[in-house]
């Protein structure tokens, strides 16, 4: 071998020694399934993080509460039990009010005012997870939320003591409000929960309806695009802090484009995810008046209830959103 090959050898051993001490998995708790359009979104950022830092950043994805069930997902990244998460923004509504308004019933109901609401609460949710030991990411919307019942639902009065599927302490308010009784079951829980006998209807999104084969234990979807929530990808502080600057660069970048793709994905997938629940046998029905004035009375007493609740913060947004 001749002297400068051996050295250009001698080179690339070292170069991954070094690349092999420095690089770094990153275990990332997720509450959905592998077939849902914001798990599909994350996989694609973790896949640019890791083009983008040339694998020094692996983040292992844990999907569908595999590492830490759903209502976990923020206190282990507050902690420090794990560097980054992700999780429905408004399951922090009882802690942090300012996170639940994104679930208040008929507040923002199509992806313009949803974006304009997440420009409106983004600075004061970055405040309390800073203050939390946490940075935000990013944050996509879902597709609007409809009713998945047996029965076709005319008036509010059809929902009168139905066993409902509620996922967090807003909706369990919506679905007491008018007459339901609402448990709380997580997304991966929802085809078990429903064959069982422990629901009946649930409100969530052409996507989640999807994720759990709805079709095998409901048979009407009544397009009533409630509210459009959001899920947020946050980050330790500390973790990231951290990390050398390029690195840092590496994942905001990712941050952002994801952020990006996951709204237009949203979008696309109201419209791809309504027609696989009629073929495969939802009937898919348009509100009658009746039902959305019975229920937007309910969201609009739920908005003044919220306005208590969370004083100068509360204010701020709503006037910027409004
Ligand atoms: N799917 C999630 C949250 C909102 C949605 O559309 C769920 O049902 O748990």
């Amino acid at each position: 071998m001749r002297h400068s090959s051996l050295l250009a050898a001698f080179a690339g051993v070292v170069l991954s020694i070094s690349l092999s001490v420095h690089a770094e998995t990153w275990n990332m708790p997720t509450p959905y399934p592998d077939t849902n359009f914001h798990t599909i979104n994350i996989n694609d950022f973790a896949k640019e993080i890791a083009a983008k830092t040339n694998n020094q950043l692996d983040i292992k994805v844990h999907s569908a509460g595999s590492l830490f069930k759903h209502p976990e997902i923020s206190k282990a990244v507050r902690s420090g039990q794990v560097p980054i998460g992700e999780f429905f923004m408004s399951l922090a509504n009882n802690e942090m009010p300012v996170f639940g308004l994104d679930a208040l019933p008929f507040l923002a109901t199509n992806y313009d005012e949803a974006k304009k609401l997440w420009d409106a609460q983004k600075p004061v949710a970055e405040a309390l997870l800073d203050q939390q030991g946490m940075m935000l990411l990013y944050s996509v919307a879902w597709p609007p939320q409809g009713l998945y019942t047996k029965k076709e639902i005319k008036t509010v009065d059809d929902l009168k003591g139905l066993k409902f599927r509620s996922y967090n302490a807003t909706l369990e308010k919506f679905a007491s409000a008018v007459g339901a009784a609402p448990t709380q079951v997580e997304a991966p829980d929802i085809a078990q929960a429903f064959s069982t006998g422990r629901v009946e209807a649930m409100i969530t999104s052409p996507s989640t309806g999807v994720d759990s084969k709805a079709w095998d234990f409901l048979d009407y979807y009544t397009d009533i695009q409630a509210w459009i929530p959001k899920n947020i990808v946050v980050v330790n502080k500390s973790a990231f802090r951290k990390l050398d600057k390029a690195t840092q660069e590496a994942i905001l970048a990712a941050a952002a484009s994801a952020e990006q793709r996951g709204w237009e994905l949203s979008k696309a997938e109201n419209t791809k995810q309504v027609q696989v629940l009629k073929d495969n046998g939802i009937k898919v029905i348009s509100p009658s008046p009746e039902l959305m004035s019975s229920l937007k009375a309910v969201g609009a007493t739920m908005l003044e209830d919220w306005k208590k609740t969370t004083g100068t913060d509360g204010e701020k947004i709503l006037k910027a959103y409004q």
